[in-house]
């Protein structure tokens, strides 16, 4: 934010104020009508770049992907907004696990007395610190799962560490039911730093199929609709026994599509919950952070021998053969 222009800066705030939130999440304009505007937006002023990572998504995936190293094919795949892979097996995985324990030793150290129901350390911070979160993060391995949902180059947005302990006041923000504004689709890739039971307030979700029909339901997203949805106005529309809880292993990996299922997460916990979560989505956004420029967060850590699926991955208006 602090490089933005005077006059990008009266457009961010601008816009910010129509699409804000309101006290209890909802939005002045209604959220299909924020998604529509940002996207349309974000389109326009990247067109020529997206036109180009457009290409090489249609006609040269394999070898963007083969150029930025790979060593096995994963042949999963989110299905109806959602995978759990047990136990896998992709690059820097452990390595990655290994820098999260080093984060949550300092999160740990926090000493607020009135704890929030979820902190976060922001992982972009350490980038420099820590690569091995990056090298996860632009792993071929897992931005061919990615990128074959989302269909485009994905830009990487977030390595969030959060730690969720156990609260008594109601449930409140993100412990209710909502939809991510972020963009058409995304994926949400949760990796728990340590296993994730029931008692840890699990990240709890409806799959896109039953979320879609939720949607028409509540009328979601329209000026009619409330953005934060309590247990009580979903489960008149949805059986209860749709919810899936994203129970996990150290080792596993969650992926979900978060724009486009209905979920919660840290409500409930007896003990704290400590995950990462690690943000992909495509490079026009549903989102206004990316249009005047603060979502440009990782751009800074480009180096000229970075793959060229490394530089899309962390500036959106990058692909090869710019002129920077
Ligand atoms: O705490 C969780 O598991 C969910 C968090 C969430 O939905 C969000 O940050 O948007
Ligand atoms: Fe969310």
């Amino acid at each position: 934010m602090e490089n933005l222009t005077f006059i990008q800066k009266l457009v961010h705030y601008g816009t910010s104020f129509l699409v804000r939130e309101r006290l209890n999440g909802d939005y002045y304009i209604g959220y299909n009508n924020v998604r529509s505007i940002t996207k349309t937006f974000n389109y326009l002023k990247n067109f020529s770049s997206h036109r180009a990572r457009m290409y090489l998504y249609k006609n040269k995936l394999q070898s963007v992907l083969i150029d930025n190293g790979i060593k096995l094919e994963p042949e999963d795949k989110l299905i109806d907004g959602w995978l759990h892979i047990k136990n896998s097996n992709f690059p820097f995985h452990k390595e990655f696990l290994e820098t999260g324990d080093e984060i949550f030793k300092r999160l740990e150290k926090n000493e607020s007395t009135q704890k929030a129901y979820i902190e976060m350390i922001n992982g972009l911070d350490d980038i420099e610190k820590y690569p091995n979160l990056l090298n996860f993060a632009t792993s071929s391995e897992l931005i061919s799962v990615v990128a074959n949902y989302l269909k485009c180059i994905p830009v990487l947005t977030e390595i969030s560490f959060y730690i969720s302990e156990p609260v008594n006041f109601d449930a409140t923000g993100s412990q209710l039911f909502h939809i991510d504004i972020e963009d058409t689709r995304v994926v949400r890739l949760i990796v728990p730093i340590e296993e994730i039971t029931e008692e840890h307030g699990p990240f709890s979700f409806l799959p896109e199929s039953i979320t879609t029909k939720a949607i028409k339901k509540l009328k979601y997203g329209t000026l009619k609709g409330t953005y934060r949805i309590t247990d009580e106005q979903m489960y008149k529309h949805i059986a209860k026994d749709k919810l899936i809880k994203a129970t996990c292993k150290r080792g596993d990996l969650v992926f979900a599509d978060t724009s486009r299922c209905f979920h919660y997460g840290s409500r409930g916990q007896t003990k704290p919950r400590k995950l990462c979560m690690v943000n992909f989505h495509s490079d026009i956004p549903e989102n206004f952070k990316q249009t005047f420029g603060a979502g440009d967060l990782l751009k800074k850590y480009i180096k000229p021998n970075d793959s060229e699926l490394r530089k899309m991955l962390l500036d959106y208006s990058y692909y090869p053969g710019k002129k920077i």
